[in-house]
């Protein structure tokens, strides 16, 4: 990774780890009062892999997402304002406010969609791989997984098709050592999800995902190789979510655990590594950190003063699942 590139990638990481404080906060103030809407799934922790492989990609290259996807839109250049919007419910919601935290959406930037059911990222992601490599049109296709998605059965119909047909895609395991309460070690019976791979005649890597640098060493390879035609990578990122599965679930992991985790903070590794290696001073850092938060707050009081969506529309669009009468035009 260019020393020089670090700087910009903590800078995500920073508006990630904000965004999020910022909106379970939000959260825990309004859920009650219905001024927000639906789940809220973290990404704290795992920031250096959305960061690290976005990094890589072209403003056209898709992206797939899960129901914790909130790191997966910023790192691809989605914007704050519009996606704390959605997480209201307004009219102004990167998803018109139809989705809510797991559905953000944006075509601009090619982001496809979180999506609420664990695995089904994989099958859509393969498809605009396909697509990519009918039309000659050099993008690629990210999946973001979970290691619970990774024993979907979408997971291996994906995998075998991609590497059959060569497509550019990269699929991207974050480990984060469960699915909800349950371990990893309780769902796979295999030491690495990237071991997998091999069944499938593609590359695998496990990685360190707290570590920038080494998702990005591994993204890099698996990008080249997807962009030059030569098929599908997967690569797994272990980490861990440092809060509970989402914020309304409880937790049953150990205390002691979790904090050992926060020890290997992504945010706090990066800052180290860049100072140490002299890229960037203390002030610099903490100017980043400030923009960013500015940009929070700009992004709140914009959220809070959007409109909600017309609620006669709403109703319509409601009656009209599939859209036969026009009102989802
Ligand atoms: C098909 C399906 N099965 C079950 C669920 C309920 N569910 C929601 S999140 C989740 C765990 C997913 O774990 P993982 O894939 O590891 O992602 P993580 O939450 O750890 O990021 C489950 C079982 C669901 N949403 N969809
Ligand atoms: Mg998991």
């Amino acid at each position: 990774m260019k020393k020089e590139t670090m700087p910009e990638a903590l800078r995500i990481m920073y508006r990630i780890r904000l965004f999020e404080e910022h909106a379970k906060k939000m959260h825990k103030e309004n859920l009650l009062a219905g001024n927000f809407m639906g789940a809220l799934h973290t990404y704290i922790g795992e920031e250096a892999i959305a960061a690290g492989v976005s990094m890589l990609l072209n403003k056209d290259d898709y992206v797939f997402s899960t129901h914790r996807g909130h790191g997966h839109f910023i790192a691809k250049g989605g914007s704050i304002k519009k996606m704390l919007a959605e997480l209201m419910g307004k009219e102004a919601g990167c998803s018109s406010g139809r989705g809510g935290s797991m559905h953000l959406f944006d075509t601009e930037i090619n982001f496809m969609g979180g999506n609420g059911i664990v695995g089904a990222g994989l099958p859509l992601a393969t498809g605009a791989a396909y697509r990519a490599k009918y039309l000659k049109t050099k993008q690629v296709s990210v999946c973001y997984f979970g290691d619970g998605a990774a024993s979907q059965g979408t997971f291996h119909e994906s995998l075998n098709l991609a590497s059959l047909w060569k497509l550019p895609v990269i699929f991207v395991c974050e480990n984060n050592c469960y699915a909800v309460n349950t371990p990893v070690s309780e769902t796979i019976c295999i030491k690495d999800v990237a071991q997998r791979a091999s069944g499938y005649g593609m590359p695998g890597e496990a990685v360190d995902g707290n570590s920038l640098s080494d998702v990005y060493t591994a993204a890099e390879k698996a990008v080249a190789r997807a962009r030059d035609g030569a098929g599908p990578s997967l690569l797994e990122c272990k980490t861990y979510r440092i809060d509970p599965h989402c914020m309304v679930a409880g937790d049953m992991r150990k205390k002691e655990e979790i904090d050992k985790w926060k020890e290997r903070d992504p945010i706090k590794l990066s800052e180290k590594w860049i100072l140490n290696e002299g890229i960037a001073g203390p002030d610099d850092l903490r100017k980043i950190r400030e923009e960013v938060a500015e940009e929070i707050k700009e992004a709140e009081q914009f959220a809070l003063s959007a409109p909600l969506p017309d609620r006669k529309k709403f109703r319509e669009e409601a009656m009209d699942i599939d859209g036969s009468k026009g009102a989802l035009k």
